[in-house]
């Protein structure tokens, strides 16, 4: 549905799968033994999340109980209404599996009392007038909670509501004279909620293997940078992952792997002959008209990667290419219609990298607020990526790069096992403390991938996709909205993934001391 609606993120899911098929051949070559076949190819780059935006309560429970057919659960409390300079007027939790997180929604709720009691009531007439779920939509999701679960042709007829209307894009809005005044007063968020009639997609985010290539490749596409241009960054990207991947990162990019397989491949040194080759070989491909970017209607690909710098692997780095104006038809109160746009829909695209521990979030926190400090006051230069890549390393240089030093210094979840080596050693071992554990080989770990958001990061999305940087609230006293609220609206309570994590973890560490003879499962108390 996304893709026939934005043609521009049917062929970015396109160069996602070109590159992260050549990231796969690189891998090949520097694990002897390593294949990676077109179809788990395919599979790496199927996942993504999406993006909504809901004006009411009433339709954001509807909504819940939409995912909640797909066993899709409401994952930890995001307000966007307090982050700063940043700050929209929603409220947002993300929907995913709790056990197959690849797929997950962030769903956001316009909070009203943010506006002017003027503008609130335009708001809220406005939301009143639609009703986006069919009766049809409704009762098949009844029927599912009733029954615990729907028929295929059931399940089909849901998806059909989604696709043709729950979620669809219409080009049709209403009220052009409250969608140019919200905009006027810097709350885009909100003419984008209220005036159409449908929940419709902001973006949808496929998943890169190597966000730098993907960058540089969007680029080339774009034709924001010329071939030559594009080599040599593409060869000093793909050299830096050729020289740093370890097993780790496979099991972390490639998770349907199984670590047994892992384990059997040799790393052998890839030389810069072997880089230079693959990116001659993308160049080729590239040149096909499907990667013509530049021939379809673009407002271009963004200056640089929000998140961490490339090779420090904590929680998820995000990109975009920058929304598309797109034509709406306003229809107006006395049926009359006007034509406007709206820019509003953009590509986004992630890479995601290890659960941070309450102490690496702080340390990853700090970095940030570091990095952006010195950003304003401009010691790095726009448009000059080398510059950018320089001053952003500086603050995070404190934070490790490998899964060893990251899980030593207490930074990163991680799920431990025992070795053979361990098992071997069972009633000689006389310690408990995993870093040691580890460093003796006794035991072995594995870093817990990040499924989540940042707020952080989610606000500047928003701010870029609706160029529009932060809101004010006008309301006279708008209320501070914490986790519960939203849980009143969902019905349903809203997990907080940080102990979910945590809990993984301590499960892992419970089942290794067991395994080790160092105590009886359910024994140790954290
Ligand atoms: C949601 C912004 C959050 C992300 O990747 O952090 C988000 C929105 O723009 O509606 O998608
Ligand atoms: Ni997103």
């Amino acid at each position: 549905m996304f893709a026939s609606e934005v043609p521009l993120y049917d062929r970015s899911l396109a160069v996602n799968e070109l590159v992260n098929g050549l990231v796969c051949e690189l891998m090949a070559e520097r694990f002897v033994g390593l294949r990676v076949t077109a179809a788990e190819v395919t599979r790496a780059s199927a996942e993504r999340h999406g993006a909504i935006r809901i004006g009411r309560p009433d339709e954001y429970r509807w909504v819940a109980r939409f995912f909640g057919v797909f066993a899709m659960e409401p994952h930890n409390f995001y307000s966007m209404t307090d982050v700063g300079a940043k700050s929209q007027p929603v409220i947002a939790t993300a929907f995913r599996s709790a056990s197959r997180p690849e797929h997950r929604v962030f769903t956001s709720l316009l909070v009203t009392d943010r506006f002017n009691s003027a503008t609130r009531g335009r708001l809220e007439n406005a939301l009143a007038a639609r009703s986006v779920f069919s009766a049809k939509a409704r009762s098949l999701i009844e029927r599912c909670e009733r029954d615990g679960g729907l028929s295929s042709a059931d399940g089909e007829a849901l998806i059909a509501e989604a696709c043709t209307r729950i979620f669809k894009w219409t080009g049709r809005a209403r009220d052009y004279q409250l969608y140019t005044d919200l905009c006027a007063a810097g709350f885009k968020i909100a003419a984008d909620i209220v005036c159409f009639d449908s929940h419709h997609l902001n973006h949808l985010t496929p998943n890169t293997l190597c966000m730098d290539l993907y960058t540089a490749v969007m680029k080339r596409c774009f034709g924001q940078v010329d071939v030559q241009h594009f080599a040599s960054r593409g060869c000093e990207v793909l050299g830096r992952l050729a020289a740093t991947a370890d097993r780790h990162w496979l099991r972390l990019h490639l998770p349907h792997l199984p670590a047994a397989t892992v384990d059997t491949l040799a790393v052998a040194p890839v030389d810069q002959q072997t880089v230079h080759r693959l990116i001659q070989k993308l160049q080729q491909r590239l040149n096909a008209p499907e990667f013509q970017l530049a021939s379809l209607k673009n407002a271009g690909f963004k200056d640089f990667t929000e998140g961490p710098p490339g090779g420090t692997p904590v929680l998820l780095r995000q990109d975009a290419y920058r929304a598309v104006a797109e034509s709406v038809s306003f229809t107006e109160a006395d049926g009359s219609s006007v034509q406007g746009e709206h820019t509003a829909r953009f590509g986004e695209i992630e890479e995601r990298f290890y659960a941070t521990t309450p102490a690496g979030r702080a340390m990853y926190d700090t970095c940030l607020a570091e990095a952006e400090r010195s950003r304003s006051s401009g010691s790095s230069e726009a448009n000059d990526l080398a510059a950018y890549e320089r001053a952003l390393a500086v603050p995070f240089a404190r934070i490790p790069k490998t899964l060893e030093e990251l899980v030593t210094a207490g930074l990163v979840h991680a799920e431990w096992e025992p070795t053979a080596k361990g098992l071997a050693a069972r009633g000689t071992i006389d310690t408990h403390d995993f870093v040691e554990l580890l460093r003796r080989g006794l035991v072995r770990c594995e870093g817990i991938r990040y499924e989540d958001f940042l707020p952080l990061s989610a606000a500047g999305i928003f701010a870029s996709n609706l160029n529009q940087y932060g809101t004010r609230a006008e309301g006279a006293a708008p209320r501070t909205y914490s986790k519960p609220d939203l849980e009143e609206i969902i019905g349903r309570p809203i997990i907080e993934s940080a102990a979910v994590y945590a809990i993984s973890e301590l499960e892992s560490r419970q089942r290794t001391l067991a395994a080790l003879g160092l105590a009886k499962v359910g024994e140790i108390r954290s």
